[in-house]
């Protein structure tokens, strides 16, 4: 073991290579403590690892239990200005009790009742919204009413006003992805409060939002769009194209044409239909379909992401860690772990038969930085 397997700080003492602790050595390091000064070769092993060691740590969150807490918190706690959203965010034991599910990813179920508005606001903090159950909420985005149904993927770019409204009967869950992490640690962050509750005229419940009709159609760019926003012009990616994409892509492999990232592996990637890239400009978001009994291959990957199981069950392995998952659970691969799953029958299943994945993560931050880095350890 050399030191730079250490993860623990190291003492002057226990370093290599360090003289014999005397009189004179320990009044320099006291002139140092009250310099504010700290030398490398105490810290070394700590600040420069061999390869990335995540303090996050892997874990999982059932579903089951998320719903249940947030629809006490419907019961117990209004939406409003002030809080601004009853959204209930994931806490990685990693991370000292803070709401982030890693160094750089919040995530959260977001909880509506009947006839409830989340006030409008915004911030420079990029978000997004993925529907794992459910219908009935519109989410307004610079006044454009948007549906969230089932399996939907809602990006939405720092600094654009939104509110949220309820316009059924039933309660709504949903999970948000940021950059809040990000942001906080970076301080960069702006937020400003935008009018308590939407206009009439957006009280609206179109099925298909102004976005999705200029900028929905495949491989068609609207010649009257000329003005570039940071993130994807379309505010919505309905599940009907990402089911149809992932399983044609099986059936293509199936005919013998590959189609496939790896056997009985479909995947897409969420991408702004004005550039290709990234929906937004700090995270990545991609679907994953694994047909049942396939396995993928173990990757390991710089910065981290959040998954969350939209359909069917199987075997998610991060690191040491390995869960049996289902329906709408999340859980998270801390940078440079390992991270493979297997799709498996459930117990109770009465799914499609594959394992559905939605994820999201940091990479186009670390692209931008060239300090992205991958291995496929099969
Ligand atoms: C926010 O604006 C939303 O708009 C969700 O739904 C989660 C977490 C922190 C700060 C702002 C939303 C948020 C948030």
């Amino acid at each position: 073991m050399t030191s730079t397997d250490n993860p623990v700080r190291l003492h002057p003492a226990v370093a290599p290579n360090q003289p014999d602790v005397t009189p004179a050595l320990e009044a320099l390091y006291r002139g140092f403590e009250s310099e504010l000064l700290v030398p490398l070769w105490t810290e070394i092993g700590d600040l420069m690892p061999a390869h990335p060691r995540s303090r996050a740590v892997p874990h999982l969150w059932k579903w089951s239990n998320l719903v249940r807490l947030a629809e006490q918190a419907g019961d117990l706690v209004p939406v409003g200005r002030g809080g601004e959203r009853r959204a209930i965010a994931l806490a990685n034991p990693g991370l000292g009790g803070r709401p982030f599910a890693t160094p750089t990813l919040w995530a959260a179920i977001q909880y509506l009742m009947p006839g409830e508005d989340a006030p409008e606001h915004r911030h420079t903090q990029h978000a997004f919204r993925f529907v794992v159950e459910g219908s009935g909420v519109w989410t307004v985005v610079g006044g454009d009413a948007i549906p969230m149904n089932r399996g939907d993927f809602l990006p939405q770019a720092g600094w654009n006003w939104h509110a949220h409204h309820n316009a059924t009967d039933k309660p709504m869950a949903w999970i948000d992805g940021l950059d809040i992490p990000f942001q906080y640690q970076s301080e960069v962050q702006f937020f400003e409060f935008g009018r308590d509750s939407i206009s009439d005229p957006e009280r609206i419940t179109p099925e298909r939002s102004r976005s999705e009709r200029l900028w929905g159609h495949a491989g068609l760019r609207p010649l009257s769009a000329t003005t570039l926003t940071p993130g994807s012009p379309l505010l919505s990616y309905k599940w009907e194209f990402t089911d149809r994409a992932l399983n044609d892509q099986l059936a293509i492999e199936a005919e013998g044409f590959g189609g496939t990232v790896e056997p009985g592996h479909a995947a897409v990637r969420y991408t702004n239909p004005h550039t290709g890239g990234d929906v937004l400009p700090t995270m990545r978001t991609e679907f994953h379909r694994v047909v049942r009994g396939a396995e993928t291959a173990p990757v390991k990957q710089t910065g981290s992401c959040v998954y969350q199981v939209f359909d069917g069950s199987g075997t998610a392995t991060v690191g040491d860690r390995s869960w049996t998952v289902s329906r709408g659970d999340l859980f998270v691969v801390p940078s440079w772990q390992p991270f493979s799953v297997k799709s498996q029958a459930g117990t109770t299943d009465s799914d499609s038969g594959a394992l559905d994945l939605f994820c999201f993560s940091d990479a186009p931050i670390f692209e931008a930085l060239q300090l992205d880095h991958m291995e496929v350890t099969r």
